[in-house]
């Protein structure tokens, strides 16, 4: 059922149609969607909830010449569907595919690459600036959609403060749909409830208020009257008013699936001089009862057919854990063992599994919103005040919070312990959020000890550990199966390797859990004749200068293996150990992420793509032993 939507090549093929029409198209999206969710898991929910704002916006504004960013990028699938690409649209996530945040390489109707929340607003209001110098007999508009799970980060004030000074012309339209991924948190949370709530506000009150703030105060007492007056008036006054002081106009709430109404109100705000912040109040995974009545799973949403209304996941799930099964259980018995333990995330409690953490220590857990930067500040004044803070962050959302790493933890010297999750290869997501750059910023800072575990039963002994040492640690983990190495194990201790497997060929020193991909290579290795020695390196910094050191001078071939980029990261750290140490490491070869984005696609096949799979480990072994034997024979 797609007669409309298969015809629609471009926005312009919208200009013309009724809202009848649009409303039909809308019901076609939301097909498209639902058949989508039946091959591959993807980003539902959001999505369903934005389809009318998404045409209403497309078929006011012209943006092949005005601007729109869509916050985030994780509800750009409509947006996807009507500029042009609905004929791959199946391909979405896939390698070589569509991606699934915007993309310009896709299309000039995505303007930036995306996928971190909170920046709409200031680069729409850049590209506003930057046209009124470079074009400004054009007038193009800018406009910037924003959910009010992004709008509490904390650049969007910066943002709309500095809107609010520059009063040039721009649309933040706030998707409020209640939700971030879980329920929405915090006070700013709590005003856009009341705010839904209230009657519609055209920015009329703030005119009252200036009116009030005229009259003139004479006299103590009368003074004192009045000004209670007035605050009485202010305190009954819509939250809006909270960003009328600013100097931006709000607008709303209006109801974000009705089109007629958000095509009126979208035409009237377009006239309007200076920012603007329209509230669209929508439902996330309107249109699918079961995305509406549970949007947290069906965020993105395991693949899934529909029989009868009723939803049927697709094959068995698998019954393996995953590494962040693992952390959260690991958090959860930490907890339990000692009262100071406290654990936050920045809006992640879903992705990094805490719910059952949230709900059997509420008031040890935090949900800071999506505010990475505080978050991590928090956790250092958490630390000071003698609590045990456990930031559990994604690799790639941690990001934000380089200043408070550096300022707040590590010159401080604090026992915070950063949990990253999804470090390395994350798949379909693509570039904006694998996490590869954790081990070179976090082994950059004074006091802070990195750690990679290399199995389950690390990473479980590592935040143990990182629990009674007194400084900042940081254990980084993929979003991956567990597993786990057979066989007694080394417990965990500062600055120490194991050495999991000796060898006489040439040793791979790996870094992380990307180990058992390293013993599985040693097993194709040993089938060709080369018994080649493995190392856990566990610690990225302190690295093991005795155990490393003594490997790189006994074997011909060393390899080391990480999912991180390979500048700045531990390659590099045991390169820059040799050249002190006065050790020469010709022989020492990196493998890891180079120098460039890395697209999306399946875990797996990013894995092999960059030869850090098992096969990908053994090929380089085998090509540098026979460069080894063929310079030893020339000798
Ligand atoms: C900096 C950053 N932190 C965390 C995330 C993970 N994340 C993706 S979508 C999302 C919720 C966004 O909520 P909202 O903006 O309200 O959009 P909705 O999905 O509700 O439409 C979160 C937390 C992110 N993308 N970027």
């Amino acid at each position: 059922m797609d007669h409309l939507l298969s015809k629609i090549e471009s926005p312009r093929d919208l200009v013309g149609m009724s809202n009848a029409e649009l409303a039909a198209l809308a019901e076609e999206m939301r097909e498209a969607l639902c058949n989508l969710v039946s091959q591959r898991s993807a980003h539902f929910s959001s999505n369903l909830g934005v389809i009318e704002l998404c045409l209403a916006l497309h078929s006011t504004f012209d943006f092949s010449r005005d601007r729109l960013i869509w916050d985030t990028g994780h509800q750009i699938y409509p947006h996807k569907m009507i500029t042009g690409r609905y004929h791959e649209f199946g391909t979405i996530r896939t390698k070589s595919g569509l991606m699934g945040y915007p993309n310009p390489q896709e299309s000039p109707y995505d303007l930036f690459m995306t996928g971190h929340a909170g920046c709409s607003v200031s680069t729409a209001l850049g590209l506003r600036c930057g046209d009124d110098l470079l074009r400004p007999a054009e007038g193009r508009h800018s406009v910037a959609v924003i959910g009010d799970g992004a709008f509490v980060s904390g650049i969007v004030f910066e943002a709309m403060n500095n809107a609010g000074g520059l009063k040039r012309k721009l649309l933040v339209v706030l998707n409020d749909n209640k939700m971030s991924i879980c329920p929405r948190t915090g006070g700013l949370a709590d005003m856009f409830d009341r705010m839904r709530t209230t009657k519609f506000y055209g920015g009329l009150k703030s005119e009252i208020v200036h009116l009030l703030d005229k009259v003139p105060l004479v006299g103590e007492p009368v003074e004192r009257v009045l000004n209670n007056f007035k605050e009485a008036v202010k305190a009954g006054l819509h939250g809006g008013m909270l960003f009328e002081e600013l100097g931006i106009r709000y607008i709303g709430p209006i109801d974000g699936h009705d089109i007629r109404q958000l095509r009126k109100y979208l035409a009237k705000v377009k006239k309007l001089k200076g920012p603007v912040l329209l509230h669209v109040v929508t439902e996330k995974g309107h249109g699918f009862r079961p995305a509406a009545e549970d949007p947290v799973y069906f965020h993105t949403p395991a693949p899934f057919v529909r029989t009868n209304g009723q939803v049927v996941p697709l094959g068995t799930g698998g019954s393996s854990k995953a590494y962040t099964n693992v952390a959260s259980e690991a958090v959860e018995e930490m907890m339990a063992q000692n009262e100071r333990v406290v654990v936050m995330t920045a809006a992640m409690c879903q992705g990094t599994k805490l719910e059952k953490v949230r709900k059997r220590f509420p008031d040890r857990f935090f949900d800071t919103g999506i505010c990475e930067e505080h978050s991590v500040a928090f956790a250092a004044g958490l630390a000071k005040a003698g609590m045990r803070p456990i930031v559990d962050i994604y690799s790639t959302f941690l990001q934000r919070a380089y200043d408070q790493i550096f300022q707040e933890v590590t010159l401080q010297d604090l026992p915070v312990t950063f949990l990253l999750d999804r470090a390395g290869v994350t798949g379909p997501d693509g570039p904006t959020h694998h996490g590869m750059f954790d081990l070179g910023y976090m082994r950059m800072f004074p006091n802070m000890v990195v750690m990679a575990p290399g199995d389950a039963e690390d990473l479980r002994q590592m935040l143990a550990w990182a629990l009674t040492h007194n400084g900042p640690t940081s254990i980084r983990f993929p979003k991956a199966n567990a597993e786990g190495i057979e066989g007694a194990r080394e417990p965990i201790s500062l600055g120490r390797a194991e050495v999991l497997k000796t060898g006489r060929a040439g040793t791979i020193i790996a870094c992380g859990t990307l180990l058992t991909e390293c013993l599985k290579a040693t097993q194709m290795l040993s089938n060709k004749g080369l018994d080649f020695a493995v190392i856990n390196a566990r610690f990225v910094k302190p690295l093991d200068a005795e155990t490393l050191l003594r490997a790189i001078s006994q074997t011909p071939v060393v390899v080391t293996v990480e999912e991180a980029t390979l500048m700045g990261g531990f390659g590099s750290a045991l390169l820059e150990m040799c050249g002190e140490a006065g050790v020469s490491a010709a022989h020492v070869h990196r493998l890891g992420v180079p120098d460039r984005f890395v697209e999306h696609a399946d875990r797996g096949e990013l894995l092999s793509i960059l030869g850090l799979d098992a096969a990908g480990v053994a090929r380089t072994c085998r090509r540098l032993t026979t460069t080894v034997s063929l310079h030893q024979d020339a000798v």
